[in-house]
C-alpha cells in the first residue's frame, strides 16, 4: 500500500542517480544523493499539491460565499465523509513521508562494514582529517578513494561544529567531548566543498575544506606520498611545504599579517627570535637566555622549545593557551615550520595571503 503511494510519488518526482547540478540543487555525488534528493522531491510535490489546491478552494470559496446583503447565512456543520478524507488522506502522506524519510535516516546512520576510516577533529577554524591507515594528516583538505564507503569519525576540540558536504547530502554535528559518525560513498572523481554548518564564532565563515575524490589506483600512492612527502625534500623545499601543509595548524591563532590573535603573529617572528627581543611573563627576556653556554644557543631551540613546550616561556601579553605539537610534529617538520618563519616575506604578500603552492611554485 505505502509502497504503491511512495513509487506513485516517486514517478512524479523521479532524478537520475549522479545528476549534473541544476537550479535547485547542487550535483548528486555520492550513492545517497539521489534518495534524499528523492525524497525532497515528493515532499515538496506534496507541497505545491497543497498549496495550489488549498489557494483555489480559498478564492473560490471567497467568491462563491461572499457575503451579499445583510441576511446572516447559515453554513454546513458536519459533512462525515468530507471529515473522514481530509483526515485519511494526509494521514496517508504523512505515513508515506515517513516511511521514505526512515529508509533514508537508516541508510546514513549505518556506514557499511569495513567502510575506509578517517578521524576527523573541528578546531576553530580549521578541520583536520587523520588517515589511522596511511598515518597521514590533512588539514583543511580530505582525500579519499572513489567508489569505496568512507566512514568520518569526528569531534570537536572547542565548540559544536558540523560538517556538510552539499554535493554528498550528508551533514552531521560535531561534538566536544564526544564522537559523532557520518558517511559517504563518493561516485565521482573531482573536489568538493565541505562547509561548517554551525555557526563556531568569528570566523566559521572560513572553515571550509577541499574533499578531494580520487580513482581508487591513484587514492594509496597519493596517500603513501603524503604521509612522508617532506622527508624527501631538502631544506631549501621545507618552507613552502610547511605554510601549506602545517600552518594550518597554527592559524587559528597565529596570524601571517601581524594581526595579534590568541598568539603573537608569525610576522617578523624570526627576526624578534633572533635579537632576543621577546619579553615573557616571566619577567625574563629571550637576549638573556640567547647566546654561547645560555638556555638556547642558538634561536632555532627558542622555537622548537616554544612548539614543543609551549608552557615554559609564556610571551608577555598572552594566556599560556598554545598546545603542544609534542609527538604531533616530526622532527623535520619542526625544521619546516622554522625555515617557514626565515623565509616568510617569500611566501607571503604583505596582506599575509599565501603565494606559493606546496611544490615551491607560485600560487595563481
Ligand atoms: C590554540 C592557539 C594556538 C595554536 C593552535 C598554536 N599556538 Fe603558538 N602560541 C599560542 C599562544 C597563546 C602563544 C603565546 C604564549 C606562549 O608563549 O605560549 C604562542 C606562542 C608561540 C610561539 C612563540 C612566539 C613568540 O613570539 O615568541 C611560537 C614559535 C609558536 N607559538 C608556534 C606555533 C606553531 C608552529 C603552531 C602550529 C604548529 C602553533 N604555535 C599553534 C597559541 C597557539
Ligand atoms: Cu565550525
Amino acid at each position: 500500500m505505502f509502497s504503491i503511494l511512495t513509487s506513485l510519488l516517486a514517478t512524479i518526482a523521479t532524478t537520475t542517480q549522479g545528476a549534473p547540478a541544476n537550479f535547485w540543487l547542487p550535483k548528486q555525488a555520492s550513492t545517497v544523493a539521489q534518495s534524499v534528493d528523492h525524497t525532497f522531491f515528493v515532499i515538496t510535490w506534496i507541497c505545491y499539491v497543497f498549496f495550489f489546491g488549498i489557494t483555489a478552494a480559498l478564492i473560490f470559496f471567497m467568491i462563491k460565499y461572499r457575503r451579499k446583503g445583510h441576511d446572516v447565512v447559515q453554513g454546513p456543520t458536519h459533512n462525515t465523509a468530507l471529515e473522514l478524507t481530509w483526515t485519511i488522506i494526509p494521514l496517508l502522506l504523512s505515513i508515506a513521508i515517513f516511511v521514505v524519510g526512515m529508509r533514508g535516516y537508516l541508510n546514513l546512520q549505518q556506514a557499511p562494514e569495513g567502510s575506509y576510516e578517517v578521524q576527523v577533529t573541528g578546531q576553530k577554524w580549521a578541520w583536520t582529517f587523520e588517515h589511522p591507515t596511511y598515518g597521514a594528516t590533512q588539514v583543511a583538505e580530505l582525500t579519499v578513494p572513489v567508489n569505496t564507503p568512507v566512514r568520518l569519525l569526528m569531534t570537536s576540540n572547542d565548540v559544536l561544529h558540523s560538517v556538510w558536504i552539499p554535493d554528498f547530502r550528508v551533514k552531521m554535528d560535531v561534538i566536544p567531548g564526544r564522537y559523532t559518525s557520518l558517511w559517504f560513498e563518493a561516485t565521482a572523481v573531482g573536489e568538493y566543498t565541505l562547509n561548517c554548518t554551525e555557526y563556531c564564532g568569528k570566523d566559521h565563515s572560513k572553515m571550509i575544506a577541499t574533499v578531494r575524490v580520487l580513482p581508487a589506483e591513484e587514492f594509496e600512492p597519493t596517500m603513501v606520498k603524503l604521509a612522508s612527502e617532506y622527508e624527501d625534500m631538502t631544506v631549501g623545499q621545507l618552507p613552502a611545504y610547511a605554510i601549506n601543509r602545517l600552518y594550518n595548524r597554527c592559524q587559528s591563532c597565529h596570524s601571517l599579517d601581524g594581526s595579534e590573535n590568541t598568539g603573537p603573529s608569525f610576522l617578523g617572528l624570526w627576526d624578534r627570535a633572533k635579537s632576543g627581543d621577546v619579553a615573557f611573563t616571566s619577567g625574563e627576556k629571550l637576549s638573556d637566555l640567547l647566546g654561547e653556554a645560555t638556555t638556547y644557543e642558538v634561536p632555532e631551540n627558542y622555537i622548537r622549545a616554544s612548539i614543543l613546550d609551549p608552557q615554559k616561556h609564556i610571551v608577555q601579553g598572552y594566556l599560556g593557551s598554545m598546545p603542544s605539537f609534542q609527538g604531533q610534529l616530526k622532527d623535520k617538520q619542526i625544521t619546516a615550520m622554522i625555515e617557514m618563519f626565515k623565509h616568510l616575506s617569500e611566501l607571503t604578500d604583505e596582506k599575509g595571503n599565501i603565494t606559493v603552492n606546496p611544490d615551491g611554485t607560485p600560487r595563481q
